[in-house]
């Protein structure tokens, strides 16, 4: 099977990360492709950088339908384009957000989330309440890291500390990490911490590996058929939709 580590920014390093977290966790034949968008920010650390992830991500679901793709990660912690993208594919489509909650929640009855920037938090609490975990989610909390400087090896002794800090202050029993850019903290956080430490581009990854391995792709029948094919026009003229017969 193959699976597309999607990284809805721009950042090639950002994408390796990702994808060295996912093959880390898959079964031997499934085959990991990390995907770099095309177009877009070079970080998602805003709801306009979010927006504008979105077309870049669109079209990479586009290109692996062509391609024959049997899932998708959204590898960015606001899920962004996750619906669109539903409709697009045919198999399934999951964002590291909801895999990720919805692994903490198998493992304590509460996590806290820890993301990069605090302006981050709100679309973090907006995700937990969409995916019906604000009942697991005990707090949100931030480093204060900028995406791009999570590379910075002082950035893991920092994220520790938030994460130290968030489950002392919410009393909670894991934590969720709040970008895919501290995928590869992961097990030293765990050993810091004392807490599980969810990573959600391996979450996400190993749902998609398990959805695909029971037959199971994405419905085509109500919300997430594809959407009716109609002009755009301007910058997105490419992503004109031809009739759904065309392109199955
Ligand atoms: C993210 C993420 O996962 N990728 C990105 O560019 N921004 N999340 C975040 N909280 O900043």
């Amino acid at each position: 099977m193959r699976i597309r580590v999607i990284n809805p920014n721009t950042t090639v390093a950002m994408t390796e990360l990702a994808a060295a977290a996912a093959r880390a966790v898959v079964a031997p034949g499934t085959i990991v492709e990390g995907i770099t968008s095309a177009m877009g920010p070079a970080s998602i650390e805003s709801h306009y950088d979010e927006a504008l992830s979105v077309p870049g991500l669109l079209a990479e679901i586009a290109r692996g339908e062509a391609d024959g793709v049997d899932g998708y990660v959204i590898s960015c912690f606001g899920d962004p384009g996750l619906d669109a993208a539903r409709e697009l594919a045919r198999g399934p489509v999951i964002g590291i957000a909801e895999a990720a909650m919805q692994a903490a929640s198998h493992l304590g009855r509460s996590f806290s989330v820890v993301t990069t920037l605090a302006r981050t938090g709100g679309r973090a609490a907006e995700l937990a309440e969409r995916y019906g975990m604000e009942r697991f989610c005990a707090g949100i909390h931030a480093c204060e890291i900028p995406v791009l400087e999570l590379e910075d090896p002082k950035a893991r002794t920092v994220i520790a500390d938030a994460c130290r800090e968030a489950v002392h202050t919410d009393n909670s029993e894991s934590i969720v990490l709040g970008c895919a850019g501290m995928a590869d903290l992961c097990e030293y956080l765990t050993r810091e911490v004392g807490v599980p430490v969810v990573d959600g581009v391996a979450a996400a990854t190993l749902t998609v590996q398990s959805l695909v391995t029971m037959g199971l792709r994405k419905s085509g029948r109500g919300e997430y058929a594809a959407p009716l094919p109609k002009q755009y026009t301007g910058l997105l003229a490419g992503f004109f939709l031809e009739s759904q017969e065309a392109r199955k």
